[in-house]
Protein backbone atom coordinates (compact mmCIF):
# COMPACT_ATOMS: atom_id res chain seq x y z
CA UNK A 1 0.00 0.00 0.00
CA UNK A 2 0.99 3.55 -0.72
CA UNK A 3 3.17 5.76 1.41
CA UNK A 4 0.27 8.18 1.87
CA UNK A 5 -1.78 5.57 3.75
CA UNK A 6 -2.71 6.86 7.22
CA UNK A 7 -0.91 5.25 10.16
CA UNK A 8 -4.14 3.80 11.60
CA UNK A 9 -4.88 1.97 8.35
CA UNK A 10 -1.34 0.58 8.27
CA UNK A 11 -1.72 -0.68 11.83
CA UNK A 12 -5.08 -2.28 11.03
CA UNK A 13 -3.47 -3.96 8.01
CA UNK A 14 -0.57 -5.29 10.09
CA UNK A 15 -2.95 -6.66 12.71
CA UNK A 16 -5.02 -8.26 9.96
CA UNK A 17 -1.94 -9.85 8.41
CA UNK A 18 -0.80 -11.24 11.71
CA UNK A 19 -4.03 -12.24 13.41
CA UNK A 20 -5.11 -15.85 13.39
CA UNK A 21 -7.74 -16.77 10.85
CA UNK A 22 -9.38 -19.53 12.86
CA UNK A 23 -11.84 -17.68 15.06
CA UNK A 24 -13.02 -15.17 12.47
CA UNK A 25 -16.41 -15.49 10.73
CA UNK A 26 -16.51 -17.50 7.52
CA UNK A 27 -15.98 -15.36 4.41
CA UNK A 28 -17.25 -15.96 0.91
CA UNK A 29 -16.39 -14.09 -2.28
CA UNK A 30 -19.50 -13.99 -4.48
CA UNK A 31 -18.79 -13.59 -8.19
CA UNK A 32 -22.10 -12.74 -9.87
CA UNK A 33 -23.01 -10.32 -12.67
CA UNK A 34 -26.64 -9.96 -11.61
CA UNK A 35 -27.11 -7.55 -8.73
CA UNK A 36 -30.46 -9.13 -7.78
CA UNK A 37 -28.87 -12.59 -7.62
CA UNK A 38 -25.84 -11.46 -5.60
CA UNK A 39 -28.04 -9.58 -3.10
CA UNK A 40 -30.13 -12.70 -2.59
CA UNK A 41 -27.03 -14.90 -2.16
CA UNK A 42 -25.48 -12.44 0.30
CA UNK A 43 -28.70 -12.28 2.32
CA UNK A 44 -28.79 -16.06 2.52
CA UNK A 45 -25.17 -16.28 3.68
CA UNK A 46 -25.76 -13.50 6.20
CA UNK A 47 -28.51 -15.60 7.81
CA UNK A 48 -25.84 -18.13 8.77
CA UNK A 49 -23.47 -15.43 10.01
CA UNK A 50 -21.27 -15.80 6.93
CA UNK A 51 -19.59 -12.61 5.69
CA UNK A 52 -19.42 -11.99 1.97
CA UNK A 53 -18.10 -9.63 -0.65
CA UNK A 54 -19.77 -9.52 -4.06
CA UNK A 55 -17.91 -8.68 -7.25
CA UNK A 56 -19.86 -8.28 -10.48
CA UNK A 57 -16.98 -8.58 -12.90
CA UNK A 58 -14.58 -11.55 -13.18
CA UNK A 59 -11.70 -9.09 -13.61
CA UNK A 60 -12.19 -8.10 -9.96
CA UNK A 61 -11.85 -11.67 -8.66
CA UNK A 62 -8.11 -11.61 -7.91
CA UNK A 63 -8.32 -8.21 -6.20
CA UNK A 64 -11.29 -9.50 -4.20
CA UNK A 65 -9.37 -12.63 -3.15
CA UNK A 66 -6.35 -10.60 -2.03
CA UNK A 67 -8.20 -7.84 -0.18
CA UNK A 68 -11.07 -9.84 1.34
CA UNK A 69 -9.15 -13.10 1.99
CA UNK A 70 -12.24 -15.30 1.63
CA UNK A 71 -12.44 -18.97 2.63
CA UNK A 72 -14.12 -19.85 -0.65
CA UNK A 73 -15.63 -18.50 -3.87
CA UNK A 74 -19.24 -18.80 -5.03
CA UNK A 75 -18.96 -18.49 -8.79
CA UNK A 76 -21.60 -17.63 -11.36
CA UNK A 77 -21.22 -19.41 -14.72
CA UNK A 78 -22.34 -16.87 -17.33
CA UNK A 79 -21.00 -13.33 -17.11
CA UNK A 80 -20.39 -10.71 -19.82
CA UNK A 81 -16.58 -10.80 -20.01
CA UNK A 82 -15.78 -14.44 -19.35
CA UNK A 83 -17.30 -17.62 -17.97
CA UNK A 84 -16.98 -18.82 -14.39
CA UNK A 85 -14.78 -21.67 -15.59
CA UNK A 86 -12.34 -19.21 -17.16
CA UNK A 87 -12.31 -17.11 -13.99
CA UNK A 88 -11.57 -20.25 -11.95
CA UNK A 89 -8.69 -21.12 -14.25
CA UNK A 90 -7.16 -17.70 -13.53
CA UNK A 91 -7.60 -18.25 -9.75
CA UNK A 92 -5.85 -21.64 -9.96
CA UNK A 93 -2.85 -20.10 -11.68
CA UNK A 94 -1.97 -18.42 -8.39
CA UNK A 95 -0.32 -20.76 -5.90
CA UNK A 96 -1.85 -19.06 -2.87
CA UNK A 97 -5.37 -19.78 -4.16
CA UNK A 98 -4.71 -23.30 -5.40
CA UNK A 99 -6.78 -24.90 -2.65
CA UNK A 100 -9.42 -22.18 -2.19
CA UNK A 101 -12.77 -23.94 -2.77
CA UNK A 102 -14.73 -22.73 -5.80
CA UNK A 103 -18.42 -23.63 -5.82
CA UNK A 104 -20.43 -22.83 -8.94
CA UNK A 105 -23.90 -21.42 -8.67
CA UNK A 106 -25.51 -21.40 -12.09
CA UNK A 107 -28.92 -21.45 -13.74
CA UNK A 108 -27.60 -23.96 -16.25
CA UNK A 109 -28.28 -27.49 -15.06
CA UNK A 110 -26.61 -29.15 -18.07
CA UNK A 111 -24.74 -32.22 -16.79
CA UNK A 112 -21.89 -32.04 -19.34
CA UNK A 113 -21.24 -28.40 -18.38
CA UNK A 114 -21.23 -29.27 -14.67
CA UNK A 115 -18.79 -32.14 -15.16
CA UNK A 116 -16.52 -29.89 -17.21
CA UNK A 117 -16.64 -27.17 -14.58
CA UNK A 118 -15.56 -29.62 -11.86
CA UNK A 119 -12.84 -31.07 -14.08
CA UNK A 120 -11.40 -27.57 -14.60
CA UNK A 121 -10.77 -26.68 -10.98
CA UNK A 122 -14.24 -26.38 -9.42
CA UNK A 123 -15.19 -28.13 -6.18
CA UNK A 124 -18.96 -28.31 -6.39
CA UNK A 125 -21.85 -27.30 -8.63
CA UNK A 126 -25.14 -25.86 -7.35
CA UNK A 127 -28.02 -24.77 -9.56
CA UNK A 128 -30.31 -21.74 -9.38
CA UNK A 129 -32.84 -21.22 -8.00
CA UNK A 130 -30.93 -22.37 -4.95
CA UNK A 131 -32.27 -23.79 -1.72
CA UNK A 132 -30.96 -21.43 1.01
CA UNK A 133 -30.52 -24.18 3.60
CA UNK A 134 -28.64 -26.41 1.17
CA UNK A 135 -26.48 -23.54 -0.09
CA UNK A 136 -25.39 -22.66 3.43
CA UNK A 137 -24.77 -26.32 4.26
CA UNK A 138 -22.47 -26.73 1.24
CA UNK A 139 -20.66 -23.45 1.97
CA UNK A 140 -20.10 -24.35 5.63
CA UNK A 141 -18.83 -27.86 4.94
CA UNK A 142 -16.42 -26.62 2.24
CA UNK A 143 -15.08 -23.91 4.55
CA UNK A 144 -14.69 -26.21 7.56
CA UNK A 145 -12.58 -28.61 5.51
CA UNK A 146 -10.60 -25.78 3.98
CA UNK A 147 -9.79 -24.26 7.36
CA UNK A 148 -8.75 -27.63 8.79
CA UNK A 149 -6.50 -28.24 5.80
CA UNK A 150 -5.03 -24.74 5.97
CA UNK A 151 -4.41 -25.10 9.68
CA UNK A 152 -2.45 -28.31 9.24
CA UNK A 153 -0.47 -26.72 6.41
CA UNK A 154 0.35 -23.51 8.26
CA UNK A 155 0.73 -24.68 11.85
CA UNK A 156 2.83 -26.97 13.98
CA UNK A 157 1.04 -30.01 15.39
CA UNK A 158 2.61 -30.03 18.87
CA UNK A 159 2.09 -26.37 19.76
CA UNK A 160 -0.47 -24.94 17.32
CA UNK A 161 2.01 -22.15 16.53
CA UNK A 162 2.91 -21.26 12.96
CA UNK A 163 5.37 -23.74 11.49
CA UNK A 164 8.84 -22.92 10.20
CA UNK A 165 7.75 -22.16 6.63
CA UNK A 166 4.78 -20.00 7.62
CA UNK A 167 6.81 -18.05 10.19
CA UNK A 168 9.40 -17.24 7.52
CA UNK A 169 6.71 -16.23 5.03
CA UNK A 170 5.06 -13.97 7.59
CA UNK A 171 8.41 -12.42 8.44
CA UNK A 172 8.99 -11.65 4.74
CA UNK A 173 5.58 -9.94 4.65
CA UNK A 174 6.31 -8.01 7.85
CA UNK A 175 9.67 -6.88 6.43
CA UNK A 176 7.91 -5.62 3.28
CA UNK A 177 5.35 -3.75 5.36
CA UNK A 178 8.08 -2.18 7.50
CA UNK A 179 9.99 -1.19 4.36
CA UNK A 180 6.98 0.36 2.65
CA UNK A 181 5.74 2.22 5.69
CA UNK A 182 9.04 3.18 7.33
CA UNK A 183 7.72 1.22 10.29
CA UNK A 184 9.48 -0.55 13.11
CA UNK A 185 9.93 -4.27 13.27
CA UNK A 186 11.85 -6.56 15.60
CA UNK A 187 12.38 -10.30 15.67
CA UNK A 188 13.54 -12.61 18.44
CA UNK A 189 15.00 -16.08 18.20
CA UNK A 190 14.41 -18.17 21.32
CA UNK A 191 16.16 -21.42 22.21
CA UNK A 192 15.53 -23.46 25.37
CA UNK A 193 18.67 -23.94 27.47
CA UNK A 194 20.21 -27.40 27.97
CA UNK A 195 17.14 -29.00 26.52
CA UNK A 196 18.96 -32.25 25.78
CA UNK A 197 19.34 -32.64 29.55
CA UNK A 198 15.57 -32.26 30.04
CA UNK A 199 14.97 -35.06 27.53
CA UNK A 200 17.71 -37.22 29.01
CA UNK A 201 16.64 -36.83 32.65
CA UNK A 202 12.86 -36.69 32.33
CA UNK A 203 12.11 -38.24 28.97
CA UNK A 204 10.91 -37.02 25.61
CA UNK A 205 7.20 -36.62 26.56
CA UNK A 206 8.22 -34.30 29.40
CA UNK A 207 10.38 -32.39 26.91
CA UNK A 208 7.33 -32.01 24.68
CA UNK A 209 5.41 -30.66 27.68
CA UNK A 210 8.08 -28.00 28.24
CA UNK A 211 7.92 -26.98 24.56
CA UNK A 212 4.13 -26.75 24.77
CA UNK A 213 4.24 -24.66 27.94
CA UNK A 214 6.63 -22.15 26.38
CA UNK A 215 4.40 -21.95 23.29
CA UNK A 216 1.42 -21.28 25.54
CA UNK A 217 3.29 -18.62 27.52
CA UNK A 218 4.36 -16.87 24.32
CA UNK A 219 0.78 -16.88 22.99
CA UNK A 220 -0.47 -15.45 26.29
CA UNK A 221 2.10 -12.69 26.52
CA UNK A 222 2.48 -11.40 22.99
CA UNK A 223 0.24 -8.66 21.62
CA UNK A 224 -2.39 -9.20 18.95
CA UNK A 225 -0.17 -7.98 16.12
CA UNK A 226 2.82 -10.06 17.23
CA UNK A 227 3.40 -13.44 15.73
CA UNK A 228 5.21 -16.55 16.90
CA UNK A 229 6.30 -19.68 15.09
CA UNK A 230 7.99 -22.91 16.11
CA UNK A 231 11.16 -22.43 14.11
CA UNK A 232 12.79 -25.73 15.04
CA UNK A 233 12.61 -28.40 17.76
CA UNK A 234 12.91 -26.11 20.81
CA UNK A 235 13.46 -22.89 18.87
CA UNK A 236 10.86 -20.18 18.43
CA UNK A 237 10.78 -17.18 16.12
CA UNK A 238 8.89 -14.14 17.43
CA UNK A 239 7.93 -11.30 15.05
CA UNK A 240 7.05 -7.97 16.65
CA UNK A 241 5.72 -5.43 14.11
CA UNK A 242 5.86 -1.85 15.39
CA UNK A 243 8.58 -2.61 17.96
CA UNK A 244 12.25 -1.74 17.95
CA UNK A 245 14.94 -3.94 19.51
CA UNK A 246 14.70 -2.21 22.88
CA UNK A 247 10.94 -2.73 23.15
CA UNK A 248 11.28 -6.32 21.98
CA UNK A 249 13.98 -6.88 24.57
CA UNK A 250 11.64 -5.70 27.36
CA UNK A 251 8.84 -8.00 26.22
CA UNK A 252 11.12 -11.01 25.79
CA UNK A 253 12.96 -10.46 29.05
CA UNK A 254 9.69 -10.50 31.02
CA UNK A 255 8.70 -13.73 29.28
CA UNK A 256 12.17 -15.15 29.99
CA UNK A 257 11.81 -14.39 33.70
CA UNK A 258 8.33 -15.91 33.91
CA UNK A 259 9.34 -19.01 31.97
CA UNK A 260 12.20 -19.61 34.40
CA UNK A 261 9.67 -19.58 37.29
CA UNK A 262 7.58 -22.43 35.92
CA UNK A 263 8.01 -25.63 37.93
CA UNK A 264 7.50 -28.93 36.16
CA UNK A 265 6.63 -31.86 38.38
CA UNK A 266 8.16 -35.18 37.50
CA UNK A 267 7.48 -38.27 39.60
CA UNK A 268 8.31 -37.22 43.18
CA UNK A 269 10.51 -34.29 42.20
CA UNK A 270 10.35 -31.09 40.18
CA UNK A 271 12.59 -29.12 37.88
CA UNK A 272 12.66 -25.79 36.10
CA UNK A 273 14.22 -24.66 32.89
CA UNK A 274 15.23 -21.47 31.08
CA UNK A 275 15.65 -20.06 27.61
CA UNK A 276 18.03 -17.69 25.87
CA UNK A 277 16.98 -15.25 23.18
CA UNK A 278 18.55 -12.98 20.59
CA UNK A 279 16.80 -9.89 19.25
CA UNK A 280 17.36 -8.01 15.98
CA UNK A 281 15.56 -5.07 14.46
CA UNK A 282 14.59 -3.85 11.02
CA UNK A 283 16.63 -1.21 9.21
CA UNK A 284 16.33 -0.04 5.59
CA UNK A 285 17.91 -2.44 3.06
CA UNK A 286 17.86 -5.40 5.45
CA UNK A 287 15.77 -8.47 4.65
CA UNK A 288 14.14 -11.42 6.40
CA UNK A 289 17.21 -13.66 6.08
CA UNK A 290 19.51 -10.98 7.50
CA UNK A 291 17.15 -10.26 10.40
CA UNK A 292 17.13 -13.95 11.31
CA UNK A 293 20.92 -14.11 11.02
CA UNK A 294 21.30 -11.07 13.31
CA UNK A 295 18.90 -12.58 15.86
CA UNK A 296 20.79 -15.89 15.68
CA UNK A 297 24.08 -14.13 16.37
CA UNK A 298 22.55 -12.34 19.36
CA UNK A 299 21.22 -15.71 20.57
CA UNK A 300 24.73 -17.17 20.28
CA UNK A 301 25.99 -14.30 22.46
CA UNK A 302 23.20 -14.97 24.98
CA UNK A 303 24.22 -18.63 25.19
CA UNK A 304 27.86 -17.64 25.65
CA UNK A 305 27.08 -15.16 28.41
CA UNK A 306 25.70 -17.91 30.61
CA UNK A 307 22.20 -18.57 29.14
CA UNK A 308 18.84 -17.54 30.72
CA UNK A 309 19.21 -14.09 29.18
CA UNK A 310 18.13 -11.96 26.23
CA UNK A 311 20.64 -10.14 24.03
CA UNK A 312 19.50 -7.30 21.76
P1 LIG B 1 21.69 -25.18 24.47
O1 LIG B 1 21.50 -24.55 25.80
O2 LIG B 1 23.05 -24.92 23.92
O3 LIG B 1 20.64 -24.81 23.50
O4 LIG B 1 21.63 -26.76 24.72
P2 LIG B 1 20.55 -27.79 24.20
O5 LIG B 1 20.73 -29.05 24.97
O6 LIG B 1 19.19 -27.19 24.25
O7 LIG B 1 21.08 -27.99 22.74
P3 LIG B 1 20.28 -27.93 21.40
O8 LIG B 1 19.50 -26.68 21.33
O9 LIG B 1 21.28 -28.15 20.31
O10 LIG B 1 19.39 -29.22 21.52
C1 LIG B 1 18.09 -29.31 21.13
C2 LIG B 1 17.52 -30.63 21.55
O11 LIG B 1 16.10 -30.57 21.49
C3 LIG B 1 17.92 -31.75 20.66
C4 LIG B 1 16.67 -32.59 20.47
O12 LIG B 1 16.82 -33.86 20.99
C5 LIG B 1 15.62 -31.86 21.26
N1 LIG B 1 14.35 -31.77 20.56
C6 LIG B 1 14.14 -31.22 19.33
N2 LIG B 1 12.82 -31.27 19.01
C7 LIG B 1 12.17 -31.86 20.05
C8 LIG B 1 10.80 -32.20 20.32
O13 LIG B 1 9.90 -31.95 19.53
N3 LIG B 1 10.51 -32.77 21.52
C9 LIG B 1 11.49 -33.05 22.43
N4 LIG B 1 11.13 -33.63 23.58
N5 LIG B 1 12.80 -32.77 22.19
C10 LIG B 1 13.14 -32.17 21.03
MG1 LIG C 1 -24.66 -14.57 -14.81
MG1 LIG D 1 18.30 -25.62 19.68
MG1 LIG E 1 18.64 -25.45 23.21
MG1 LIG F 1 15.02 -21.20 37.29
Amino acid sequence: FAETTPQSVILAKIIELCSTEEESPYRVLVVEDSLTASKSIQRTLQQSGIESLAVMNPSEVLTGLRSFQPDMVLMDMYMPDCTGVEATRVIRQHAEFLSTPVVYLSGDGDMALQVDALRLGGDHFLTKPFNPVFLNAVVKSKIERYRTLRRSMLRDGLTGLFNHRTAKERLATAVNVAGNTHGRLAVAMIDIDHFKTVNDKYGHPMGDEVIRSLAWLLKQRLRKGDLVGRYGGEEFLVILPGSDAEQAFDVLDRIRRDFSLIRYTFEDTWFDTTFSAGVSQFFPSTNAEAMIKDADEALYDAKNSGRNCVVA
